[in-house]
């Protein structure tokens, strides 16, 4: 299947862990998004965040591909305290996709598939269409979305200086 993850971090070395697990999904990467520095969404009284976004052609079930996510996240320290709140890295799964293309969709309480949040979030979006252009969500295309956000939302996904273009 191919899976669009959204990987973030506000503590620490937050570039370096999203780096990390950029590295590790390399060799299954289509495309990859530089990284981002991004205003936080959800609660706002926090560090900003360092964002990207990673495509991969996987041979894992979205399942296995979540237990990766999460061994990703615990082994940079991850502490599960507030919702929405700082992280030492989150590495969520925005999509999956058929090799014939069609979406997998999932609603249980371990994976929701699509991300239930991801139409409304620059920091996932904005990334993304940088990865891939032509990429769509839930049957509207990413640009699509990323034009109906509000602007400030989008001001505030900012290329990471001395990032990568
Ligand atoms: N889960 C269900 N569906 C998925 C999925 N598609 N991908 C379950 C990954 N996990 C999924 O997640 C809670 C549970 O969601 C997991 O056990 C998994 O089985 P979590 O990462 O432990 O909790 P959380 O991240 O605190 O909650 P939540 O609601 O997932 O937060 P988000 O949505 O990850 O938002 N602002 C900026 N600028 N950049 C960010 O990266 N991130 C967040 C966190 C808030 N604000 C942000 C950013
Ligand atoms: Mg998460």
């Amino acid at each position: 299947m191919r899976a669009v993850l959204s990987v973030g971090a506000n503590l620490d070395d937050a570039a370096g862990a999203v780096e990390g697990v950029l590295r590790h999904f390399a060799p299954e990467a289509v495309a990859v998004s530089p990284v981002y520095d991004t205003a936080p969404w959800g609660v706002t009284d926090q560090p900003d965040f360092a964002n990207a976004v990673v495509i991969i052609d996987t041979p894992d079930t979205p399942e296995q591909l979540l237990d990766r996510c999460q061994a990703l996240e615990n082994a940079a320290g991850r502490v599960r305290e507030l919702r929405w709140g700082p992280r030492t890295l989150d590495v969520d799964i925005v999509q999956c996709a058929a090799p014939d293309g069609s979406e997998i969709r999932s609603a249980t309480d371990r994976l929701s598939l699509p991300h239930p949040h991801a139409h409304e979030r620059a920091f996932v979006l904005v990334p993304w269409l940088a990865a891939d252009p032509d990429g769509v969500l839930a049957g509207v295309p990413v640009a699509t979305l990323v034009d109906g956000l509000p602007s400030a939302d989008v001001a505030g996904v900012r290329l990471q200086e001395g990032g990568r273009p």
